[in-house]
């Protein structure tokens, strides 16, 4: 189906490999485009609850194509950097959750595609960064303003002027990541939170990425206003009414998605 990603769906949750491990996994302009059409099938499968998205190999993703990039016109640049901003935004916005596996190399548009995704999960030896000053470029995928965001300004900003890299331990000391687990652990362990997730209300879950991914770019008391009408779909909805009625009869709850 995708020359550059596998995609498989098992047990409600879809798999989204980038799978350009000879590249590290670089995100090409095809593995972008390949990446916007897999998570709109991630968003549009009835069959789908959430998505857990990784690396084929060593790395997750080791940042934009450089190749692809070299000898790009100011113009053409733009444009790769609205595709790539695109394709995060995307990801953030579909209506299920998005679990980031973190496998190995998560920098520059790497790192930026791992902070698009809900939750991320890092693998012990999961390597984050933003390197694009060395390259004499900036994050151009959403990540001086993801990044700061997750870590705070100062942290955000020592990481994108120094482009060092932070193990997977310091990625959890600093808030990049929520948790960090051994290799052979980091998929079963997603599964898991995507299990759970999903044994959630959907419409629930779906209120609760919408509120905090809008709520946290206005002031607290706008916020708080977005969160007022981020309830109304959930609170109006017959799961709702199914998951107070289970608390009180003392049963596990059935949600249906109405
Ligand atoms: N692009 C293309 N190829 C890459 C790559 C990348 N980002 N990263 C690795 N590769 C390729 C290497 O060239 C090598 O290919 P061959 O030589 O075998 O053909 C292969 O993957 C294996 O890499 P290494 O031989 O380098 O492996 P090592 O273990 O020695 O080192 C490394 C691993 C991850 C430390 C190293 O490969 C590395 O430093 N990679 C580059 C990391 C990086 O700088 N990432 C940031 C990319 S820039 C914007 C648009 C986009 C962006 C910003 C602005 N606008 C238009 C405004 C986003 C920018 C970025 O993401």
């Amino acid at each position: 189906m995708f020359e550059n990603l596998k995609y498989e769906v098992k047990d409600h949750i879809a798999y989204v490999t980038v799978n350009r491990p000879k590249a590290l996994n670089a995100l090409s302009k095809e593995v972008l485009d390949e990446l916007y059409q897999a998570f709109t099938m991630v968003d549009q499968d009835p069959e789908v609850g959430a998505a857990i998205l990784t690396g084929e190999g060593r790395a997750f993703v080791a940042g934009a194509d450089i190749s692809q990039m070299v000898d790009l016109s100011g113009i053409a640049g733009q444009d790769m950097m609205k595709q790539g901003a695109l394709v995060m935004n995307h990801i953030e916005e579909i209506s299920k959750p998005v679990i980031g596996a973190i496998n190995g190399f998560a920098l520059g548009g790497g790192c930026e595609l791992a902070m698009a995704c809900d939750i991320r999960i890092a693998s012990v030896n999961a390597k984050f960064g933003q390197p694009e000053v060395n390259l004499g470029i900036i994050p151009g995928f959403g990540g001086t303003q993801r990044l700061p965001r997750l870590v705070g300004k100062g942290m955000g900003k020592y990481m994108m002027m120094t482009a060092e890299m932070v193990n997977a331990q310091e990625a959890l000391r600093i808030g990049l990541v929520e948790k960090v687990v051994e290799a052979d652990d980091l998929i079963p362990t997603c599964e898991k939170i995507a299990q759970t997730i999903m044994s959630k209300a959907p419409i629930a879950i779906k209120a609760v990425k919408t509120a905090v991914n809008n709520g946290i770019m206005l002031d607290v008391k706008t916020g708080i206003a977005f969160e007022g009408e981020a309830c109304g779909a959930p609170f109006c909805s017959e799961d709702r009414k199914e998951g107070m009625t289970a608390f009180l009869e003392k049963r596990p709850a059935k949600f249906e998605n109405k």
